[in-house]
């Protein structure tokens, strides 16, 4: 396990941990690089073919600042809420991996922030238009270096919560580690410090208060909280 310093190394020192030049990882944007890194990198891309995956990479248009719904994202926690004190908070990657790591939310913070303006959907029938702010979870995907064969992403939270994810929806440019909502530090009850946020999935794939996330080749019986009692596991938008 390489446990980075918790203060004092730069944004340039987590680049060169993660193996690509900070270029690269900055280019993200145009969305392919860590793409074809991993196709690459990766036989048998989640067995589809390179046209599909890149076709799970398309953005999702984004709403103006001012269709935020500020009033409509309800709660939803199916049992408490984790207080968490950011200064003590560690994200965790690893399983099948080239650099396992953990990362401070001071690391976090100095990676490049991304902010969208998309729809929440929850299956229990609301929706709200919401603006998230965060280190894209492909940024870290590139530095924790998935081995060849992963195909899946696992997702565990302080409230015993935990998701898994394909790969390819966790590589889309538009899915974030959030710690912002409509341009405020995010609140405990929104999952406070570091959340999953993304247009291509539902709500209950949106993990809040993530501390873990384990890079595997294959799903577990337990793929989800909701799933595990019959949610649909892809859980697309
Ligand atoms: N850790 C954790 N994450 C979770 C949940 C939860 O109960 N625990 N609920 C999910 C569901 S069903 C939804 S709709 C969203 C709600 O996010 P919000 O409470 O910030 O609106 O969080 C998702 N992530
Ligand atoms: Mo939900």
């Amino acid at each position: 396990m390489i446990m980075l310093p918790q203060r004092g190394f730069s944004r340039r020192k987590l680049l060169q941990w993660s193996g690509l030049s900070g270029a690269s990882l900055l280019l993200g944007g145009c969305g392919t690089n860590l793409l074809s890194n991993q196709v690459g990198q990766i036989s048998e891309p989640l067995n589809q073919s390179l046209e599909s995956l890149m076709l799970s990479q398309r953005p999702v248009p984004e709403y103006p600042v001012s269709a935020i719904e500020p009033d409509k994202l309800l709660i939803n926690t199916f049992d408490f809420t984790p207080q968490i004190d950011p200064a003590q908070f560690s994200l965790t990657l690893d399983g099948d991996v080239n650099r396992p790591m953990q990362l401070s939310f001071a690391d976090l913070q100095k990676l490049p922030l991304t902010s969208m303006v998309i729809q929440h959907v929850c299956v229990e029938g609301w929706a709200a238009i919401v603006q998230w702010g965060g280190v894209r979870l492909r940024d870290l995907i590139a530095l924790a270096q998935p081995k060849p064969g992963v195909r899946y992403v696992y997702f565990q939270s302080a409230d015993g919560y935990y998701e898994s994810w394909d790969l390819a929806s966790s590589l889309h440019p538009q899915t974030l580690m959030a710690y912002q909502k409509n341009g405020q530090p995010l609140s405990a009850e929104n999952g406070a410090p570091l959340r999953l946020a993304s247009p291509v999935k539902l709500g209950y794939k949106q993990s809040k208060w993530v501390t873990q996330i384990t890079f595997v080749n294959q799903l577990m019986p337990m793929k989800g909280y909701w799933e595990d009692q019959g949610y649909e596991w892809f859980g697309g938008l």
